[in-house]
């Protein structure tokens, strides 16, 4: 069945295409429809399934000519007049507008000119100097497009973890009803939470492969199998590709470690075992120090299988106990990646990660004063519904990066501020009136003395000239972080996955800004940003660098994307304590006064 995300893809792709066609107002009209989709909070598949045709209108953005082709995709699988479209216009037009500079218009140009479909086609124009003849375009446009290329094609295969993960939970929950199975997880970077998926692994323990594969390939959700084989199967669920292992209980804690990686972790691991007379692998902990090198050297009394089951295990049914016969603690998944986590096991040092029960509150919200689709009311009820103490509004201020129009003017600052103050009132919850205000590049923002002294909480954001070098960016970051009234430096790369790298910066001379002016690094929680990520993270808070993990929900129900950032600052080896919104009210005050 389709997901909301490959609905809003089709919407996405009938935009640019339609953009690419020099078709006007129309494609504003899909991508607004999109996003709505996108954001959905429930599967609009079984809307269409249960005919609630009324449900799908209520969608914003989704008129009666919107509806009728989600219900026409949701039942056939395809969109006739998109598929005219693509007839007249073939071209790869996702893959294409991948690469920086290069919009829905551009790649209508430089097919019409070029005939260029492909990033294949594109590459080769580029390598052949043909894109700098095409008027409107130069040599600087061509080696832009030669430099991208790459980037554009390596992650057009990955999910996003937002996409990927409530798949695997469906996955998951699934697998739990088989009688069969005894145990089974997420492995793979599913379970790390990295910001972008490859494909799903799932894991299962069992004494009845046969059962639970026969079972898996057949669930209701598989739209084709790939694969099946006594042990494995791999399916196609929508577009993501679920990998599930079969193994028998008693090695179940083995396979987990094995495939939940990640490689780096499990080459330093292995390195380490070495090191200490063991063997790790997919089937168990065994101690070899006895054996003679070769493959078929045999302890007595041991497991033999070939040259993988070797000597005595020591462990392999949990994971917990792979770790520990190995002399360290077990490591949450998130910090598998091999940047000191297995030193610091080893010497009991270990981050207290964060846990999503410790947030208490959000600093940047967005409402219907700027782009965001609710009223202050109702972002402010709904935080308030989820047991937050404080929540911060911080709708788009007028500035580079921002259409003209959307945002707040410091005059509508002044007054956006008393209502806030006014809903606050009305409250238990602690409202802050925020703003997100822009940060130009060279590093200033725009906004008046006195609308300064209003807000309570100013977040700095990068929406324009994302294209600078490290060091220019990384002042310009640091400048940002250095003005005192900046309190929180928003998603500070502006990178958007799968779409654009955004600004490359110093993350340890960030950090060090940021500690020293008390200004907090921003971990944006929305599934298309994750911004700040894990290794970034991680050196900031070295650093000495606080963190605020935000939504940026520009409604109640992405208020839910909290659970993206947690994962995203665990990565980064983040405490309760290096994230301000787990701190209590008056500290947080303090810190943005
Ligand atoms: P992905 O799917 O690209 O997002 O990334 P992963 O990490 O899920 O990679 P995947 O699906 O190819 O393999 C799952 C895990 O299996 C991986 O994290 C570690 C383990 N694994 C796979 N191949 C190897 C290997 O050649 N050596 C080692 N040590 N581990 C491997
Ligand atoms: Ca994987
Ligand atoms: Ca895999
Ligand atoms: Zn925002």
């Amino acid at each position: 069945m389709a997901t909301n995300a490959e609905i809003a893809g089709r919407f996405e792709e009938f935009a640019d295409l339609l953009e690419a066609d020099d078709v006007e107002y129309k494609p504003r009209t899909y991508r607004r429809a999109a996003e709505n989709v996108r954001a959905h909070p429930s599967p609009i598949a079984d809307y269409v399934e249960a005919g609630d045709r009324d449900a799908i209108e209520d969608i914003d953005g989704v008129g009666d000519a919107i509806a009728t082709k989600i219900v026409e995709y949701v039942e056939t699988g395809s969109i006739d007049e998109l598929e005219e479209l693509q007839a007249e216009l073939p071209i790869d037009i996702a893959d294409i507008t991948r690469i920086e500079g290069v919009g829905p218009k551009t790649a209508g140009k430089l097919y019409h000119e070029l005939g260029i479909e492909t990033l294949d086609d594109l590459e080769a124009a580029a390598e052949a100097n043909e894109i700098q003849e095409v008027s409107g375009f130069g040599p600087k446009t061509e080696q832009n497009i030669r430099d991208n290329i790459e980037f554009a094609r390596e992650v057009g295969t990955r999910q996003l973890l937002g996409e990927a993960r409530p798949l695997a939970d469906d996955v998951l929950g699934f697998l739990e009803g088989i009688q069969e199975v005894e145990r089974c997880e997420v492995a793979g970077s599913i379970r790390r939470w990295r910001e972008t998926i490859g494909d799903v692994d799932v894991l299962v323990g069992t004494n009845d492969n046969e059962a639970v594969i026969e079972q898996f390939v057949g669930w209701d959700s598989v739209d084709s199998e790939i694969e099946s084989g006594p042990a494995k199967a791999s399916v196609l669920v929508g577009e993501i590709r679920v990998d599930l292992r079969v193994v028998v209980p008693d090695e179940f804690g083995a396979a987990l470690q094995y495939f939940t990686g990640s490689k780096d972790h499990n080459v330093s691991l292995r390195n380490y075992a070495i090191d200490r007379g063991l063997k790790v692998n997919e089937y168990g902990v065994f101690d070899v120090s006895e054996i003679d090198a070769g493959p078929d050297g045999d302890g007595s009394g041991s497991a033999t299988d070939g040259s993988q089951r070797i000597g005595d295990r020591l462990a392999g049914e949990t994971e917990e106990g792979m770790y520990e016969a190995l002399g360290l603690d077990w490591m949450p998944p998130e910090l598998r990646t091999d940047r000191g986590e297995i030193g610091a096991s080893e010497a009991g040092t270990l981050p207290d990660l964060l846990m999503r029960e410790d947030i208490r509150g959000d600093f940047h919200s967005h409402t219907e004063w700027s782009d965001g689709n609710n009223t202050i009311e109702e972002m402010v009820e709904a935080a308030d519904g989820r047991g937050y103490d404080y929540f911060g509004l911080a709708d788009h201020a007028e500035g580079p990066g921002i259409v003209g129009g959307m945002g707040l003017s410091d005059t509508e600052i002044l007054e956006q501020v008393e209502q806030i103050r006014e809903v606050d009132a009305a409250n238990d919850i602690d409202v802050f009136a925020g703003i997100e205000a822009n940060v130009d590049a060279d590093g200033e923002i725009g906004l008046s003395a006195e609308a300064i002294d209003a807000l309570d909480v100013i977040v700095a954001s990068t929406h324009s000239a994302l294209d600078q070098d490290t060091e220019r960016a990384t002042n310009r970051l640091v400048r940002a972080v250095e003005n005192p009234a900046v309190d929180v430096l928003g998603h500070p790369s502006g990178r958007l996955l799968n779409e654009r790298s955004g600004l490359d910066f110093d993350a340890t001379t960030l950090g060090e800004a940021a500690a020293a002016h008390d200004t907090a690094l921003e971990v944006n929680s929305n599934p298309r940003r994750l911004d700040l990520w894990g290794s970034a993270v991680q050196a900031a808070i070295n650093a000495g660098a606080k963190i605020a993990i935000n939504t940026d929900a520009h409604q109640p129900s992405t208020l839910e994307f909290m659970r993206w950032g947690v994962h995203t600052a665990r990565r980064g080896w983040a405490e309760p304590g290096d994230v301000i919104n787990t701190w209590e009210p008056e500290a947080v005050r303090e810190f943005l006064h």
